[in-house]
Parts: C-alpha cells; structure tokens; sequence
C-alpha cells in the first residue's frame, strides 16, 4: 500500500516536471529574461514574469481567435477548399509573419520569419532573412555587428552610415535609393539625419553561421541594448580592460534606452559632417571601396510610360558579387503592370514599398490536379512576395497610385528575364512550325496574338481591374 502511494506520488511528481518542461518557449524566454534584469529587484522580478504570462495568455487567445474566425467563415466546400489554398499560399507576407527585434520609443526592428516558415518550398532562399528598421529623425542607432552578410537599402529619409574597418572609420551620408553592403561581422552604427523625415531601411541578410539565423551582437551599451562584455566574468574583464571592477559596473550599467535613441541636434551634426574615407564622387561615391551605390543615379534598364526599372547588377557593383545578389526597384506607373514574364535563374525577394495593386504568379507546386495553381496576393506598402525561378509572375499597379517594389534577386550571375509578352516575347522567337506545332493552330493566328505587341517589359495594366481583384482575393 505504501509502496503503491509512493510510486504514485512519484508520478505526480514526474508528470508535474514533465509539465513544466513544456512550457511554451517564448514564455520560458521572456521569464528567463525577467530573471536577469540586474536593475530589477525581487519583487519587480515577479511582476516581470507575471506579464510574461499575461503576453502569453493574450497572444494565445488571439491566435485561437483567429483560428475559429477563420473556420466560421467558409460554408461551401469549395470556399473551404480555397481558403487553405491561401493559407498554404507560401509566397506572401505581410504585417503578421514580421516579428520585432528591436522596439524602443524612438525606433523599431521588424525581422519577418523564415522564408521557410510556412512551406519547404522557399528552401531554395532559405539562408536570406528580410528586416525593416524604422527610425525616427535625430535618432542614434546603435553600434552593432552581425552574424550575417548585410545589404541594406535606404527606402526612405537619410543617415549616416559608420563603420569600422581594420582600425579605421568610415562614414557615408546615404539617402533614399542607396544600396550599402556592410560585411559580417563588420561594426557598424548609424544616424537619421533628418530633422523631420523617418528613416526607413529594408536588409536582406545572408547569415555567415547558424543557417536560416542571424544575430546582432551589441557591444557598447549597457543593459538595454545588453552589452555582450557583461558575458564575461569580472575578473577576465578586471585583467583585459585594465580597470577595476566598480568602473566597469559603471560603464557598463548606464545603457538601459535600447539601440534606437535620441540625440541631439550638436551629435547629429558632428557625426553627419565627420565624413571619412574618399569623398563621394558622382555617379557612386566611394564605391570602389565598398561604399554605397545609388540606384536612381542609374540609366534605368526599363522605361516607358507604364513604368521604370532600376537595376544593380552584381557583374557591375563590387558589393554585390560574392553574394551574387542584385538589387532592383520597379515604379510601375498606377494602371500598368510589370510582366508576365519569368526569371531562368534568380528568384526574387519583393518589398513593397509604396502604392497598391496585385501580383499573379503561376505555381506547379502547389496544384494537387497536375496544372498550375494561380498565386495571387494583394499587394501594400510593407507586404513581401517571393517569386522563385522559373515562375512566370505579373505586377499589377492599382488605378489609383504608382506600385514602388524593391526587389532582392538571389542567384543574379547569369540570370536572364524572359518575357512572355510585349515585344521580344519568347513566343514570337518560335519558328513558324513550332508555333504551328505547339499551339495546333495555323501560326498566323499565334502571331496575331504575339506578334501584336509594342512595349517592353511595363505594359498596360487591365482595365476589368476591381473584378479581377475581387476574383484574386475573396
Ligand atoms: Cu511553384
């Protein structure tokens, strides 16, 4: 009989652990972190993890909410059957896949979620991570280095971007259109300059050490952003810094405003005009030593009334070989469209930056019936897309505003753009009989189709739009 109430208390015992090990990970990181607020005593401890459960709790019935609302809404089979075709749609993100690294009064980091999150289609680009930073004007961003290989466009506003080099500094005054490339590892800080206008910058990441996951190590600063020389015991830091140890609580107990701050007007000054390295020389300052490289400096490569594309090529910017990355932006008048047309090797990373409209890309795997299945989303500011190679895709612009989409293009050497209308179209290089053949009709009517065409590249858009957006999307 005892023996009985022991085993049975022991299970008790067993089963109470084994609950509490499968605490939700978040929760578990977010008490873990309560724990080590150095500033926080006790009592403010506990109320630390009590928020921690509450954010938890909240998240979880917003997600289960979510859930049910979504079941509720399909009746028919088929509206079932479409809905987790959108779900499983694995080529769209929008405000909900970002998650924020950095959020302070001043400024935030959004980093959106692994490209394979969703569906193991993306593992292609698997390795490349997307993040927004925004930050206000007069703002100080703090020094950093990643894990990751970094380019970085400026969307909106203008900073000062400072890094340091093997024991020398470089600063550039960057603006909107300016491609830099920051290497891993390589510190870097920045300011928005601007009195009055918003820092906007879009990275796309390569991470140099844990596949798919990058990290931003913060060495000054304090606890908040935590300096990583807090890691090391006082005694290894006593003996490498030289000082004793109440100078270095000091100097490294003062930072507690995060990595987004405020700074004065005299500061921004100062780090704006302290600008080394070569001075920038028109069309791309600096930039055969690594400096930034302006798009819209650039010829475009594509330009008509529909539209204009700006593109950085890899064989032409230094900065973006090894990573074998072009960086291209497309203002596609509002109307028109971009495409159809497919990339043969480079798969693109589209962020929207500004206007509305749609894009419509044919996917074969996601058809379960052996065709294509018609991807579609809606396209605003912040949403991103991903187009794989081969896809043939179309950009569409809404009637009422230009779409501006900034487009990170992985596997860019050799990489060429087929169009599957407008002038040049693949079709319209075809033989007589092997259009003949291929469309099993008399090949003057395939060229009155293909042949019938006069612009390039941006293209009108179609007229029947908000049908077709409301077929697209509910
Ligand atoms: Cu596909």
């Amino acid at each position: 009989m005892a023996l009985k109430a022991l085993l049975l208390l022991s299970l008790l015992v067993i089963s109470a652990g084994l609950a509490l090990a499968k605490q939700d990970p978040e929760l578990h990181q977010c008490k873990h972190q309560c724990k080590h607020q150095r500033q926080f005593d006790e009592q403010q401890k506990e109320e630390c993890e009590r928020s921690c459960e509450e954010y938890i709790r909240e998240k979880k019935e917003r997600e289960r909410g979510q859930h049910e609302r979504r079941r509720g809404e399909g009746n028919s089979r088929e509206e079932e059957e479409e809905e987790t075709q959108r779900e499983e749609n694995p080529y769209v993100f929008e405000d909900k896949h970002f998650e924020d690294r950095v959020r302070t009064e001043e400024g935030r980091v959004q980093v959106l979620e692994k490209f394979t999150k969703r569906s193991k289609l993306l593992r292609g680009i698997e390795n490349y991570r997307v993040a927004i930073l925004e930050a206000n004007p007069h703002t100080f961003i703090a020094p950093a280095h990643f894990d990751a290989e970094l380019v970085l466009f400026v969307a909106m506003g203008r900073a000062t971007i400072t890094m340091v080099r093997e024991e020398k500094r470089e600063s550039f005054n960057v603006e909107h259109g300016d491609i830099v490339r920051v290497p891993a590892g390589t510190p870097v800080y920045m300011i928005n300059r601007d009195e009055n206008e918003k820092l906007c910058i879009v990275k796309i990441l390569q991470p140099v050490s844990v596949p798919g996951h990058f990290e931003a190590f913060h060495g000054a600063g304090g606890e908040d952003p935590e300096s990583f020389y807090r890691a090391f015991s006082w005694e290894v830091l006593e003996a490498a810094l030289k000082v004793r140890r109440d100078q270095l609580e000091k100097i490294f107990g003062e930072q507690r405003k995060g990595s987004i701050v405020k700074a004065s007007r005299q500061q921004i000054r100062a780090m704006s005009q302290h600008e080394e390295g070569p001075p920038r020389i028109w069309p791309f300052g600096g930039e055969s030593s690594g400096g930034p490289v302006n798009l819209f400096h650039k010829h475009p490569s594509q330009s008509n009334q529909f539209g204009r594309l700006y593109e950085a090529h890899p064989d032409d910017h230094k900065q973006l070989q090894d990573l074998d990355l072009m960086v291209s932006f497309a203002n596609i008048t509002k109307g028109a469209m971009s495409g159809p047309y497919y990339n043969s090797r480079a798969t693109k990373i589209c962020v929207v930056i500004e206007g509305e409209g749609f894009f419509e890309m044919a996917c074969p795997h996601l058809s379960s019936s052996g065709s294509y299945q018609k991807v579609s989303g809606r396209l605003r500011r912040g949403v991103v897309f991903v187009a794989p190679a081969g896809h043939p895709v179309a950009v569409i612009a809404s009637q009422n505003n230009n779409l501006q989409v900034l487009c990170f293009e992985v596997n860019a050497h050799g990489n060429f753009r087929f169009p599957l209308a407008g002038k040049g179209n693949i079709v319209n290089e075809f033989e007589r009989e092997a259009k003949e053949l291929a469309f099993n009709l008399p090949s003057r009517e395939v060229e009155r189709i293909f042949k019938n065409q006069e612009q390039e590249f941006f293209l009108p858009g179609p007229t029947k739009q908000q049908e077709e957006r409301g077929r697209a999307f509910e």
